[in-house]
């Protein structure tokens, strides 16, 4: 056997998982597809919850995210042309969010797992997952032109939405519960102060629109564009526009504008795949399911899938206590569908869904309650900045 546990996917599960891992002294390979340098410029998310950042902190990878990330104790959600603030902090007793970008992690989590002499394969395309139903699980992949073959006593599969992980398991071993939305976000990132301390949320006719920031001279915004929709249909001037048309208050809000630096189209869907173990394989992440990024939720619940993993994988490896890996889907899923329901009702609450002026009446209903009743106001603040574990 090559490695106790190979990892498909170098992504925030697949390297996160390797860094728990090897903090048991457990040892493991990541085998990542793309390029070192891609993976570390991918933008993607960029709204850590409590949890994701005491795991990192409490497990020394979080010294940059300490000391760049931007802790934020409120959210503002925005309709009719005015704001409210929803307190996070204060309603989900002192817990709060840090916006810390998704490709920091990955930097600071492929770091700290070379400088432990860790392996990390990059350019390592996983092509098969077999011999999972068995004790003897092989990853065969291609790398430096050649076929390889990894063998291990337990695959993780961390290789996200499109990997090879899932497409593994035997046809009818897998239940699927899927949704997709009407729509699909374009993303940008712009050299350009933020506008306001905290992330906007904004309900418009026109569409959602939602205001972030990288750091204090980097904004990232959306706006919800129609599925499919080609970045490049979005000059820099129609987007400003576009934003600053949804976000405007009666009080003269103006978007602050910079050069726009990097822009995309990310599709917006609900995912699960059930169960999350089959055997000696493990499916983690995105691989095992995905949500609309209104919650700000994805990485998030990576996160929490590999915590879970990698305590049942020790108790496993250090004295044969199979409980843990026997509990994992169950226990990840009860999470896993908290987590869906609440990026779904962020999701059906703020975004034009069919243009249904009725529909359009009960969100503004629906907003006008959570702004104003505390209770609501809670719901929203408990789940958003994370739901301890045990909690759910
Ligand atoms: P990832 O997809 O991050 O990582 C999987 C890794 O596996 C990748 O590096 C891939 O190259 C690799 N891989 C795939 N197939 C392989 C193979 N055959 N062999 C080897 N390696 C393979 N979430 C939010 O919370 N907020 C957001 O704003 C947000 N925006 C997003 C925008 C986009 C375009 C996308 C696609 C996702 C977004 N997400 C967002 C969700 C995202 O952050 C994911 O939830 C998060 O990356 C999940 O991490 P992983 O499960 O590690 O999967
Ligand atoms: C981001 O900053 O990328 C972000 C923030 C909140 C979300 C989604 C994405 O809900």
């Amino acid at each position: 056997m090559d490695t106790q546990v190979g990892i498909v996917g170098a992504g925030p599960a697949g390297l996160l998982l390797a860094h728990l891992l090897a903090g048991a002294g457990i040892e493991c390979v990541v085998l990542e597809a793309r390029s070192r340098e891609y993976v570390e410029h991918r933008v993607r998310a960029g709204v850590l919850e409590q949890g994701t950042v005491d795991v990192l902190t409490h497990t020394g990878v979080g010294d940059r995210l300490q000391e760049e990330g931007m802790v934020h104790r409120g959210l503002e959600l925005r309709f009719g042309g005015r704001g409210h603030r929803i307190a996070l902090s204060d309603l989900a007793g002192g817990r709060a969010i840090t916006v810390y970008g998704q490709q920091e992690v990955v930097k600071d989590l492929i770091a700290a797992r070379l400088d432990a002499g860790g392996t990390i394969e990059f350019e390592a395309e996983a092509v098969a997952i077999e011999g999972f139903d068995g004790e003897r699980p092989v990853v065969r992949y291609r790398a430096g032109g050649g076929e390889h073959v990894l063998r291990c006593a337990v695959v993780a599969g961390c290789d996200g939405f499109h990997g090879v992980a899932r497409a593994a398991v035997p046809e009818g071993a897998l239940s699927v519960y899927e949704r997709e939305y009407p729509f699909a976000w374009l993303g940008i990132l712009a050299r350009a102060a933020p506008s306001s301390d905290e992330l906007i949320y904004t309900h418009h006719d026109r569409g959602f629109a939602l205001h972030s920031m990288r750091s204090p001279e980097v904004t990232r915004n959306y706006l919800q564009v129609p599925p499919g929709e080609d970045p490049e249909a979005w000059p820099d001037e129609r987007i400003w526009e576009e934003l600053q048309t949804r976000m405007a208050t009666e009080d003269g809000f103006t978007l602050e504008r910079g050069e726009i630096f990097e822009k995309g189209v990310a599709p917006m869907r609900s995912f699960v795949a059930e169960p999350m173990r089959h055997g000696r394989l493990f499916l983690a992440g995105d691989a095992a399911h995905i949500v609309p990024a209104t919650g700000a939720k994805g990485l998030n619940l990576a996160v929490a899938d590999v915590r879970v993993l990698a305590r049942g994988l020790r108790a496993w490896f250090e004295r044969g206590d199979e409980a843990g890996l026997d509990a994992y889907s169950d226990r990840c899923l009860r999470r896993v569908w908290r987590v869906q329901h609440f990026s779904w009702w962020m999701t059906q609450m703020l975004h034009r869904m069919t243009g249904d002026p009725f529909e359009a009446k009960l969100q503004r209903s629906q907003l006008e309650y959570v702004v104003r009743s505390e209770a609501a106001a809670r719901t929203l603040a408990e789940n958003y900045v994370g739901l301890e574990l045990e909690d759910v």
